[in-house]
């Protein structure tokens, strides 16, 4: 049982809203209109019933997505399941020297050009956030393993965007206020671009993207 797939106890999160307190996770929804960009609740909605199983929530499935990353998860959820196969989690330290690959102080973890001779190296957003997702890397979701090339070190798929990061319902019922509040302001809401959000939620949501 995944943290998205509890239902909050009230006790443990005086304050939040009741429509929050049941299983539930965030899914990326395009708004469909002009939106603040500075406000990740513009595009990232609050969804009953939607977990590693339901992706989207009540009536989404995974079929046909046995080698998709896994989405909806906590850090918990991720800890216990390391556990259960017998491994641990890297450190940061560890991840970051893997993700590097070999390379040193090379602009993008696989090199100087983020689009080499145009090929994609790993799945990003590609078009005007959030509303325009032209998927031209081929995705506009999630990506099956292997999809783009490894790393110096052979390892695949480091260097996803994880559009999909989800925060466990218990989590968000009690961090939602905080976290807004925390919201870092930009200053050129134009050029505020998908790592800024991921990059604002990390530092607001430890182990969030
Ligand atoms: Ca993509």
């Amino acid at each position: 049982m995944t943290i998205a797939e509890i239902a909050p106890d009230p006790k443990d999160y005086p304050g939040a809203l009741p429509e929050m307190l049941h299983p539930a996770s965030l899914v990326f929804t395009p708004p469909g209109r002009p939106v603040d960009l500075r406000d990740f609740r513009n595009w990232w909605n609050f969804k009953r019933d939607a977990n590693w199983r339901r992706p989207y929530g009540t009536g989404s499935s995974i079929d046909g997505m046995d080698d998709h990353p896994v989405v909806h998860v906590a850090y918990p959820d991720v800890e216990a399941y390391a556990a259960w196969a017998g491994r641990e989690l890297p450190t940061e330290a560890e991840w970051e020297f893997a993700a590097r690959g070999g390379l040193d102080a090379a602009e993008y973890a696989w090199g100087a050009e983020f689009t080499p001779g145009t090929r994609a190296m790993a799945n990003t957003w590609q078009g005007a956030f959030p509303n325009e997702n032209l998927g031209t890397d081929g995705y506009e979701r999630t990506s099956p393993v292997e999809a783009f090339p490894p790393n110096g070190y052979g390892i695949f798929d480091f260097m996803v965007h994880n559009c999909f990061f989800v925060y466990g319902a218990q989590a968000v019922a009690a961090e939602f206020a905080a976290t807004f509040k925390e919201f870092p302001p930009l200053q050129k809401p134009n050029t505020f671009t998908i790592d800024d959000a991921l990059k604002a939620m990390e530092s607001v949501m430890p182990g969030a993207s």
